[in-house]
């Protein structure tokens, strides 16, 4: 079988490649390892860069969004006592984001591309890439039904997350790799009470970073510093709350409570692989880079990234011009690394490092206290919160 783009990944960067690809008439066969259920239902992002809200609304995906999605003009930062808003309409040239889960954005991307006929195969096997360094590069995959399938493409773009099988099919000699670890975790609580604040609070506290965040108007998400090692079971719903109001305790003011629809661990890395080409292979999202969630870039990275590649495949496969496949991986990373600067600032200015010394302590809180008098500081957490240069 030929197919003119092979799609590893049904998660939000292989979904949003396959559409906007078909918006310019090009073909492509999604292979994701999970089942449909499992793909909408998996708990991950929550924020929308205004440059991605925009682009989903410009390539035909706005209409739930417009009509669930939360537009936030700001966020508060919290720490020693205080609440302080940053206001990032006025900071960012009228800029704001959207909170709209991801497990939104990919039941609008299923049903899109299952509505246009597209081929998306759900519980494939057995995926492995070949030939990539050829203009004929081979996807192979087991079929839910057990065939063993091979599909000879143009290209193949790697949409497999962090544990996908296409950054490891490019050679080890022609990859850099930058990493980092965090010695602290998020614990997650998606819980069904209304969320007590009308913007996103990232919150400083001696214990440990807490963030209120929300999926809609009845539904709150938020998450905990743990440590690294932690499991769900350890924290029953009772002690995830009373750490939640002590790490957000204002006079007054208390987190609404509710039953818990899903508690979580997730690990805090930083990641960049680089190049993200290989032949005709290309990596994006996930499989390319990890960032920490607290700057609420990965998602916006994913977008980012196969709105370039759509644009470079194009001209590849249909004028046979390579320019722009050829900066894919440059145009790409220097996004990617703002993005992994500005993760790993929120992430260190809001975090407690187990046994770091006094002297952690009064630096975050001299930062945060600029971050929240100064202008000039505050323009820049919020430029790099709303996103960078619009996404055509
Ligand atoms: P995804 O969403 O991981 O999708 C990859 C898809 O590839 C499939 N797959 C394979 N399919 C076929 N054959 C194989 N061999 C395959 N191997 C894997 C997987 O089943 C999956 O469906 O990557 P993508 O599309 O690049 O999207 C990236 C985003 O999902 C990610 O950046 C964000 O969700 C990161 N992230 C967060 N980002 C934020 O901005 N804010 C957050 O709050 C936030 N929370 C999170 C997160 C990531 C998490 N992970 C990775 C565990 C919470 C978690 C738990
Ligand atoms: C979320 O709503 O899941 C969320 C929001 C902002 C972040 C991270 C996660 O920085």
């Amino acid at each position: 079988m030929r197919t003119p783009v092979g799609i590893v990944g049904a998660g939000p960067a292989g979904l949003l490649l396959s559409h906007l690809l078909a918006l310019r008439g090009i073909e492509s066969v999604i292979v994701e390892l999970r089942s449909r259920a499992y793909c909408e239902a998996r708990q991950r992002a929550g924020v929308l860069e205004q440059g991605s809200a925009d682009l989903l609304r410009a390539a035909g995906l706005g209409t739930r969004l417009d009509a669930e999605g939360l537009e936030h003009g700001g966020i508060y930062l919290q720490f020693d006592g205080e609440r302080h808003h940053l206001d990032f309409r006025d900071l960012a040239g009228g800029r704001s984001v959207t909170v709209y889960a991801q497990t939104e954005v990919v039941k609008d991307l299923i049903a899109s591309r299952l509505a246009d006929g597209a081929n998306l195969e759900f519980e494939v096997s057995g995926t492995a890439v070949a030939d990539l360094d050829t203009g004929r590069p081979l996807l192979r995959y087991t079929a839910a039904d057990g065939t063993r399938r091979e599909l000879a493409c143009d290209a193949i773009a790697g949409c497999d997350g962090f544990h996908g099988i296409c950054r490891p099919a490019i050679p080890d000699r022609l990859r850099t790799v930058w990493e980092r670890g965090y010695p602290y975790a998020w614990l997650g609580i998606l819980a069904e009470a209304p969320p007590a604040t009308d913007e996103l609070i990232y919150a400083r506290h001696p214990d440990g970073f807490a963030l209120h965040s929300m999926r809609n108007l009845q539904t709150s998400k938020l998450y905990l510093q743990v440590e690294p090692d932690t499991r769900a079971e350890d924290w029953p719903e009772a002690r995830i709350w009373q750490a939640l109001q002590e790490r957000f305790a204002l006079p007054g003011w208390a987190v609404k409570e509710g039953p818990a629809l899903d508690i979580a661990v997730t690990p805090m890395r930083s990641f960049v692989s680089a190049p993200m080409r290989y032949g005709r292979l290309f990596l994006a999202g996930d499989a390319a880079h990890i960032v920490p969630p607290t700057g609420a870039k990965g998602l916006n990275l994913a977008i980012a990234d196969v709105t370039v590649l759509a644009d470079a495949l194009t001209e590849l496969l249909l004028r046979g011009d390579h320019r722009l496949a050829d900066a894919y991986s440059d145009t790409c990373l220097s996004r990617v690394w703002r993005s992994t600067h500005f993760s790993w600032w929120m992430t260190t200015m809001l975090h407690r490092t187990p046994g770091a010394d006094p002297m952690e302590a009064a630096l975050q809180l001299s930062q945060l206290r600029y971050v929240t008098t100064s202008r000039a500081a505050s323009v820049t957490l919020a430029e790099n919160y709303v996103g960078y240069p619009p996404l055509r």
